[in-house]
C-alpha cells in the first residue's frame, strides 16, 4: 500500500503540437510534410475541445493539469505577438481554473516557429534572446493565474533525437552542434528562471515555482563488470543528473520537474564512448510498452533516493505507457505510484504526479499509433472514451491510498 499527503497535485499532461491541432507554423509541421512521417493534422483537436478534455479530468479527481503554449502560435513572426493567441490560453488557464486544476505550464516542449528556424534555431546564441523575449511576454499575461512554470521539456532529448542521433528535425548528426544546443538550453533556462521571479517581484505575486521536465532513465548494468559499473555512473553523470546540477548551481530551480518511463539495461564490453554511453541489452523477460520500453517501477524509486542530496522538492512531470492492454496501464500506474509512496516515506518530498498523457495524441515520429492516454482518442470523429484505468488512478487521486491488488493463489 502507498499513500499520499493532502494537498498533493494529481493531473495529466499534454503538449500543444501533440494534441491542439493544425500547428501549422512550426518546424514539426513542415518536416512532417518533407519527409515520410505521419502527419500531426488535427491532432486530437484539444485546441477547440479543451473544456470537455478538462470535464473529463476534473471527473477523474484531477487537481493539476500540464500543458504547454504553442510558441510558434503566440509569435508567428519574429517580435510580432497575437494577442487572440495569448487570450487562447488566457481562456484554457481560466478553463482549468474554474475546474479547481493547478495550471502547470510548460513554454517549449520541443516544436520552434518557422522564423526561429530561418534564424538558426537553438544552435545560434541569439536564440536566448528570442526565448526570453517570448518567455517575458507569456509570463507578463498570465502569472496571475500560474504558479508552476517549466521552462523547456526534455532538454537532452531534444539534444540528443535532433542533433545526435539526427531522427527529429532539423536531423543533424553533430555533436559541436548538440554542445551549443545544449548550452544554449541551459543558458536559456537560466535567464528565463530569473526573468519569471523578476516578474512575480515587480507584480508582488508571492508564490511561483520554475523548474525545467528532465527526462531520466534508469541505468540497470546487465552483468556486474567494472566496465559496466563504470558506464552505468557515466550515464547516470551526464544524461540524468549533470543538467539538474549544472541548474542548482546557478540557483535556478524550485523544484526538479523529473519525466520517467523506463530503464535501459547497460552493456558495455569495450572502454570505448560507444560501450560506455549507448551500448544496451534487451531482456525480453521483462515487461514492455508498445515501443519496446521496459517497465521498471524500481527505477523511479531508485532515481528519487539519488535526487535526495540536491535537497529540493520533486514533482513527477510525466510518467505513462503507451499500450493497447489497459489492464497493463493500469499495473504500469499502480506499480509507478508505490515506488513513489515509497520514496516519499523515506524522506524524499514529491510535490505532485503528472501522468503522460491526458488523451491518445501524436507521439512525433511515431505517429498516432501509441497510444498514452488515461483518455482514448477515436480520431475518426474526435470522441473521448474515459479508460479503466484512468477510473481506477482516479480513486488514487480522491482518497490518496494505492491498494496492492489481491494476491491470486489460483485458488479463485
Ligand atoms: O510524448 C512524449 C512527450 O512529448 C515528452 N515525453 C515523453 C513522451 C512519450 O514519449
Amino acid at each position: 500500500m502507498g499513500t499520499f499527503p493532502k494537498g498533493f497535485l494529481w493531473g495529466a499532461a499534454t503538449s500543444s503540437y501533440q494534441v491542439e491541432g493544425n500547428n501549422n507554423n512550426c518546424d514539426w509541421w513542415e518536416w512532417e510534410k518533407k519527409t515520410n512521417h505521419e502527419q500531426s493534422g488535427a491532432a486530437c483537436r484539444h485546441y477547440e475541445l479543451y473544456e470537455q478534455d478538462f470535464d473529463l479530468a476534473k471527473e477523474l479527481g484531477h487537481n493539476a493539469h500540464r500543458f504547454s503554449i504553442g510558441w510558434s502560435r503566440v509569435e508567428p513572426q519574429e517580435g510580432v505577438f497575437s494577442e487572440s493567441e495569448i487570450e487562447h490560453y488566457r481562456r484554457v488557464i481560466r478553463a482549468l481554473k474554474e475546474r479547481g486544476l493547478e495550471p502547470v505550464v510548460t513554454l517549449h516542449h520541443f516544436t520552434n516557429p518557422l522564423w526561429l528556424v530561418k534564424l538558426g534555431g537553438w544552435e545560434k546564441n541569439k536564440v536566448q534572446d528570442y526565448f526570453l523575449r517570448y518567455v517575458k511576454k507569456i509570463v507578463d499575461a498570465l502569472s496571475q493565474d500560474v504558479r508552476f512554470w517549466i521552462t523547456i521539456n526534455e532538454p537532452l532529448i531534444y539534444v540528443s533525437h535532433c542533433y545526435i542521433m539526427g531522427v527529429w528535425p532539423p536531423q543533424e548528426k553533430s555533436t559541436w552542434k548538440a554542445k551549443q544546443v545544449e548550452n544554449n538550453l541551459l543558458k536559456s533556462h537560466i535567464k528565463a528562471y530569473n526573468l519569471i521571479h523578476g516578474i512575480y517581484r515587480n507584480k508582488n505575486i508571492p508564490s511561483v515555482f520554475v523548474s525545467f521536465a528532465k527526462n531520466m532513465q534508469a541505468f540497470v548494468p546487465y552483468n556486474n563488470s567494472w566496465l559496466n559499473k563504470l558506464a552505468v555512473y557515466l550515464r547516470n553523470k551526464f544524461f540524468n543528473f549533470e543538467f539538474v546540477e549544472q541548474a542548482i548551481n546557478k540557483s535556478s530551480l524550485d523544484f526538479i520537474g523529473i519525466n520517467y518511463y523506463s530503464r535501459s539495461l547497460v552493456n558495455a564490453k569495450n572502454p570505448g564512448f560507444h560501450d560506455l554511453f549507448l551500448r544496451t541489452a534487451n531482456d525480453e523477460n521483462i515487461k514492455k510498452n508498445s515501443l519496446g520500453w521496459d517497465i521498471y517501477p524500481q527505477g523511479l524509486y531508485d532515481l528519487l533516493v539519488k535526487l535526495k542530496k540536491f535537497k529540493l522538492p520533486v514533482m513527477i512531470s510525466e510518467n505513462g505507457i503507451c499500450t493497447s492492454d489497459d489492464n497493463l496501464r493500469w499495473e504500469y500506474i499502480r506499480e509507478h505510484l508505490k515506488s513513489l509512496a515509497q520514496a516519499m516515506s523515506e524522506g524524499v518530498e514529491v510535490w505532485g504526479y503528472l501522468y503522460w498523457s491526458l488523451l491518445d495524441n501524436f507521439e512525433w515520429d511515431k505517429g498516432f499509433g501509441p497510444r498514452f492516454g488515461l483518455i482514448e482518442v477515436d480520431y475518426q470523429n474526435y470522441k473521448r472514451n474515459v479508460r479503466g484505468s484512468a477510473r481506477k488512478l482516479a480513486e488514487v487521486c480522491r482518497t490518496g491510498v494505492v491498494i496492492e491488488p489481491p494476491i491470486n493463489n489460483g485458488t479463485n
